[in-house]
């Protein structure tokens, strides 16, 4: 009987010391926590991932999760203050359907200062290493390639042809997509990217890694949605690449998918991998042929005297320099952004979604996609041979 209560007596105490050790440690935590994630994480059996306050991403290349190995990726947006609401939303559906099974890390880019409120509203979100960071100054502004005179005559112009005509600063945006987002000194040490924006839909869980699925297959490209974009906003830009292949043949790979962008009478199909959503190798962007590409664009002057999007310069380069291959149509991500939603129909990929609650067009089965399944690697001196051929509009100019 003793023996017994001094076993009580004992396991009574040892219940006391762990309640008060579990008291103390929430109160503490609660004091510095920014979100009840912090709190309660350690104690439902997802160990928060990659909290410590030391360098990274080096030391992100280490890490692991409950599910293995994480890769040098990170989730990645360029936003605004303002835009807190819908970046929320972003956050919370790639948390739920994704990444608080992995804790990749999150990336915030701003050309101002991130406000305390957007840093505390984000971080509440997720217990992944979230990071904020602001535009160098070079990155973000005019071409030195325009004049600002031109610049404001086209803006005039074209303010009433397209959306965004004549919006300045939708143009920093697309050049700032375009050429220098990658080379963020918060992105130098990443492998992937996987871009996001603010007030888009996940439809479906996504029960694996993207990133490892892309590196497992090579692959260097990963799109959901691919539109046609609107002719006018790059009237010169088939033109301008065909320039850039001719003079730097150098640069072309062995073998491409130029034949999806590019019809067999060298006519701009103007598909475009819609690119608020790419999950990309950033070996791509960093190669010396998409730099190439970039700054003969840049020099052209598009970005601003019409209305070049970084999705049509990013699909050029994928299918110039990339391919088929390599660029995967991640079919079973559900997405939506404002205009255009992808929703799985294959009965095994629709089981884990919950598509609709908006009336956008879906895309699955658009004229894009379909002459993406359609077409193959072409040669180089293919690629070469359409780059000379006039197009329609030269053709016509001929007569
Ligand atoms: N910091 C900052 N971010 C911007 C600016 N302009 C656009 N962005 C961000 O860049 C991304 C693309 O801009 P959007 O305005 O979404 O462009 P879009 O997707 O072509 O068009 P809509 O979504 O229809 O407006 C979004 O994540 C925006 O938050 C800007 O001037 N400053
Ligand atoms: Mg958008």
């Amino acid at each position: 009987m003793a023996l017994f209560s001094a076993r009580l007596l004992r396991l009574l105490l040892g219940v006391l010391a762990l309640s008060s050790l579990f008291a103390i440690y929430t109160f503490v935590l609660r004091e510095h926590a920014d979100s009840v994630d912090d709190i309660i994480g350690p104690f439902v059996g997802m160990k928060p991932v990659a909290i410590t306050d030391g360098p990274w991403p080096e030391q992100q290349a280490n890490a692991t999760s409950g599910n293995g190995e994480l890769l040098r990726a990170a989730l990645v947006a360029l936003v605004r203050n303002s835009e807190l609401s819908g970046m929320r939303s972003t956050v919370r559906q790639l948390e739920d359907r994704f990444n608080r099974n992995y804790g990749y890390p999150y990336i915030f880019l701003n050309d101002e200062d991130f406000t305390d409120e957007f840093k505390k509203g984000i971080r509440a979100m997720t217990r992944s290493q979230v990071y904020f960071g602001k535009l160098p100054k070079e990155h973000w502004g005019l071409s030195p390639y325009v004049t600002e005179d031109k610049v404001k005559e086209a803006l005039e112009r074209n303010k009433d042809r397209y959306i965004y005509g004549g919006s300045y600063s939708y143009r920093l945006m697309c050049r700032y997509q375009s050429g220098f987002v990658y080379k963020h000194p918060l992105l130098k040490n990443l492998d992937y990217y996987w871009r996001i924006e603010p007030s888009v839909h996940y439809y479906c869980d996504i029960p694996y890694d993207p990133f490892r699925y892309m590196r497992d297959n090579n692959l260097k490209y990963g799109y959901t949605i691919t539109p046609q974009e609107k002719a006018e906003t790059v009237e010169t830009l088939w033109d301008t690449t065909r320039k850039w292949m001719i003079e730097n043949p150098q640069h072309l790979p062995e073998t491409s998918v130029i034949h999806w962008v590019v019809n067999e009478k060298a006519e701009y199909t103007h598909c475009h991998f819609w690119s608020n959503f790419e999950i990309v190798d950033l070996s791509l962007y960093r190669s010396a042929a998409y730099e190439s590409y970039f700054q003969y664009l840049d020099r052209a002057g598009g970005f601003f005297y019409e209305r070049w999007g970084d999705a049509p310069v990013h699909s050029f380069a994928a299918s110039l320099l990339l391919r088929k291959e390599q660029i995967h149509w991640f079919e079973d991500i559900g997405y939506h952004h404002p205009g255009y939603a992808h929703c799985p129909d294959k009965p095994e990929m629709a089981a884990r979604c919950v598509c609709g609650g908006n009336s956008d067009y879906m895309t699955s089965r658009s004229m894009c996609k379909r002459r993406f399944g359609e077409v193959g690697n072409i040669f180089r001196n293919q690629a070469l041979e359409l780059a000379h051929m006039p197009d329609k509009q030269q053709q016509q100019q001929q007569q």
